[in-house]
């Protein structure tokens, strides 16, 4: 038995400075690492980058309502967020028990927001492990609250209650994740300065010892460093 997951950048956020000004696009890469855990472990999984595709909601909507999907996953920065909550809400009128789950930097520490804006379930945190132990809970058991307080790191309401389970640890060995599934993404269709140029970005590391007050690096991923080694890449290029 597989799930059918749908991840996705929201619709609309192409007048972010980023796209209209440095007409840069560049690959999501949460999403991906995310995508390539689920498929792994034998999930139907298909990812959604709208503004590079230049889907707009109403085509969102239609690619929902024509894939199907069990569960629906929004990635959202504080500068998209509201956005990604437009777009749930359209999918809760579409469906209002298709369940819909959040992860990245904003839901991670702004989860109460998250959860009284239609949102299921926001994943907190690093989230390959969660999402997958979530994703086979959803499976087997539904959004059926005793079983989600069970798994590490997550956030979801019990009634009028909200419930945050106790942080996941970090993930030890970085080198057990599997590349991220850029299959899945469209990757002729990145840009920089507007220009069709193949971006392909690498998370070498995750974490930061320092702390800046301005800044949610070491909030997020833990005041250390975890490094990736270059072993299993070396050997994937020797491989012909
Ligand atoms: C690389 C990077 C960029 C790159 C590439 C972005 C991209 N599309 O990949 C560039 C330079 C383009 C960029 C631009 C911007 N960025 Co930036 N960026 C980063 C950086 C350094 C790494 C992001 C990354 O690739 N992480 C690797 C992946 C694996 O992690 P992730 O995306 O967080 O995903 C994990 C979890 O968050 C979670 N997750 C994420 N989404 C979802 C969704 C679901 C459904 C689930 C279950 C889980 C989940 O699971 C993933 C796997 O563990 C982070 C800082 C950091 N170290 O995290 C800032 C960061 C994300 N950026 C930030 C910002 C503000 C911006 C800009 C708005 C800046 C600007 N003013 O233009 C733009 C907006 C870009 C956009 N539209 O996405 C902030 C966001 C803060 C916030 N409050 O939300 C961060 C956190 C930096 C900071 N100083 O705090 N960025
Ligand atoms: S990643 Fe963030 S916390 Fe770490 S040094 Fe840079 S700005 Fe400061």
């Amino acid at each position: 038995m597989s799930v059918k997951v749908l991840l996705a950048v929201p619709p609309g956020i192409d007048k972010l400075e980023l796209y209209k000004v440095l007409g840069l696009r560049a690959p999501p890469l949460g999403l991906a690492w995310i995508a390539a855990v689920l498929e792994r472990a034998g999930h139907k999984v298909r990812i959604i980058d709208s503004p590079t595709e230049g889907i707009d909601l109403r085509a969102f909507m239609g690619e929902v309502k024509s894939w199907h999907p069990d569960v629906v996953g929004i990635t959202a920065i504080t500068p998209t967020v509201y956005k990604a909550y437009e777009t749930i809400k359209a999918i809760k009128e579409y469906d209002k028990d298709l369940p819909v789950i959040m992860g990245g930097p904003h839901a991670t520490f702004m989860y109460e927001e998250a959860l009284s804006n239609n949102v299921d379930v926001v994943v907190r945190g690093e989230g390959e492990y969660t999402t997958l132990e979530l994703i086979n809970m959803v499976e087997k058991y539904g959004l059926d609250p005793p079983h989600l307080k069970a798994i590490r790191g997550l956030a979801f309401k019990d009634g009028d209650q909200v419930i945050k389970t106790p942080d996941r640890p970090p993930i030890r060995n970085l080198d057990e994740l599997p590349p991220p599934a850029r299959h899945l993404l469209p990757m002729d269709k990145y840009t920089v300065f507007g220009k069709p140029i193949r971006i392909v970005h690498v998370m070498a590391s995750r974490g930061c010892p320092y702390g800046c007050s301005f800044c949610s690096t070491s909030y997020f991923w833990g005041r250390m460093v975890r490094y990736r080694s270059l072993r299993p890449w070396l050997m994937r290029l020797r491989t012909p």
